[in-house]
């Protein structure tokens, strides 16, 4: 008797199993059927009722039907897992042979980066005057970067560049490491590369540990350049540097040249460029003087030429350091130098022309 009205009972339950159709409602019958309130927790508080004999009976035939009841939903809502994932991965299926859309638009194709494009154009017009390019370690010694360059230790000029420097160990004869503060470090490598008369350019990355603000970054760009031969003169010097400047701006820009220490070369000037984001009125770019210091040069100072290997009796020179973040500033009107390096697209998209 007992056992017909469990059959009927677990009959019913899959009847109304087959008409749900998600989580909720399975969840809502398995409570109504295994719930306190439910027929099957009824009819096991009414085992007290029953003989022992027919409690024998009737116990594991309730417990059966509840573990059926148990299985059943649990299979179903599996059956209803799997059925979304397969749904989802229908809808978002990958075609993984069809090119990006994004990468078929041309629209969104990247561009160089305004240093880089600006490095290369200079690299093109020195390039054209028969200079070489050559490249240098970021990781230098304090060797190249100071004592070859005429800036012994404890000579106030290593206070000019905040250095970045590598924990070595002091140890006599011993060079510490460091992050180059400017290209000129590539001087001597390059002149020890070559006999002259010669030329170079040696664009790149330096660092220097400063407080940043509109015109000052810790790692920014140098262009460094290295003319020698005979009777280098400083007409020579301003003529190449004029070149330089009318190429890349394509129009007749003011520039002052200024007495400028450096002590690797004598006589040293400072080349400012009149500030184009204010026409000279002064702004926070060129720190209200109208002037943003641009490209610092002189004759070569003959103990630079002596760390070459060059006779400084015979040969002489120019060099000079261009900043290539502050060009590229003048050049697009760009008021604050962190802009350039922020990483920021909108900024960046600007300049996929060029
Ligand atoms: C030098 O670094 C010298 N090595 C340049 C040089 C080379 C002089 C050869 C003579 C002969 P200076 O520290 O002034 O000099 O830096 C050169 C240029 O780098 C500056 O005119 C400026 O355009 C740029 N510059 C300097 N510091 C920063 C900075 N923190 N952020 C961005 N640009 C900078």
């Amino acid at each position: 008797m007992i056992e017909q009205k469990l059959n009927e009972l677990y009959s019913k339950f899959k009847n109304e199993l087959a008409g749900v159709s998600d989580r909720a409602a399975v969840l809502n019958l398995k409570s109504l059927y295994l719930g306190k309130q439910g027929p099957i927790t009824e009819i096991l508080s009414n085992m007290k009722n029953l003989s022992i004999e027919e409690r024998k009976v009737v116990g594991p035939v309730v417990n059966g039907l509840k573990e059926k009841i148990q299985q059943d939903t649990d299979a179903f809502l599996q059956k209803l897992e799997i059925e979304e994932i397969n749904q989802s991965l229908l809808k978002n299926k990958i075609d993984l042979t069809l090119r990006d859309s994004v990468l078929t638009n041309i629209q969104n194709h990247g561009g160089a980066h305004p240093v880089w494009a600006i490095q290369r154009e200079i690299e093109d017009v020195f390039l054209s005057m028969g200079f070489d390019i050559i490249d240098g370690p970021h990781i230098e010694d304090e060797y190249h970067n100071f004592e070859a360059l005429n800036i012994p230790a404890d000579h106030p000029a290593r206070d000019m560049q905040d250095t970045f420097w590598f924990e070595t160990e002091a140890r006599p004869g011993k060079f510490r490491h460091l992050l180059r503060t400017h290209t000129s470090t590539i001087q001597v490598r390059g002149m020890k590369q070559r006999r002259p008369p010669f030329r170079f350019i040696a664009p790149g990355k330096v660092f220097r540990c400063e407080r940043t603000d509109a015109s000052h970054e810790m790692v920014f760009h140098q262009l460094e350049g290295m003319l020698v031969d005979k009777d280098v003169s400083v007409a020579h010097l301003i003529y190449f540097m004029k070149t330089l400047l009318s190429e890349i701006f394509k129009r007749e820009v003011e520039v002052r040249l200024r007495p400028g220490f450096f002590p690797f070369v004598e006589p040293g000037f400072e080349l400012d460029i009149k500030c184009l984001l204010c026409k000279g009125q002064g702004c926070s770019v060129c720190k209200h003087v109208g002037w943003v210091e641009l490209l610092p040069c002189g004759l070569i100072h003959p103990n630079v030429l002596k760390s070459g290997d060059i006779n400084p009796q015979e040969w002489n020179g120019f060099a000079f350091g261009l900043g290539l973040d502050r060009l590229v500033m003048m050049k697009y009107a760009i008021d604050d130098i962190r802009h350039i390096h922020s990483g920021d697209l909108r900024f960046v998209e600007q300049f996929k022309s060029y």
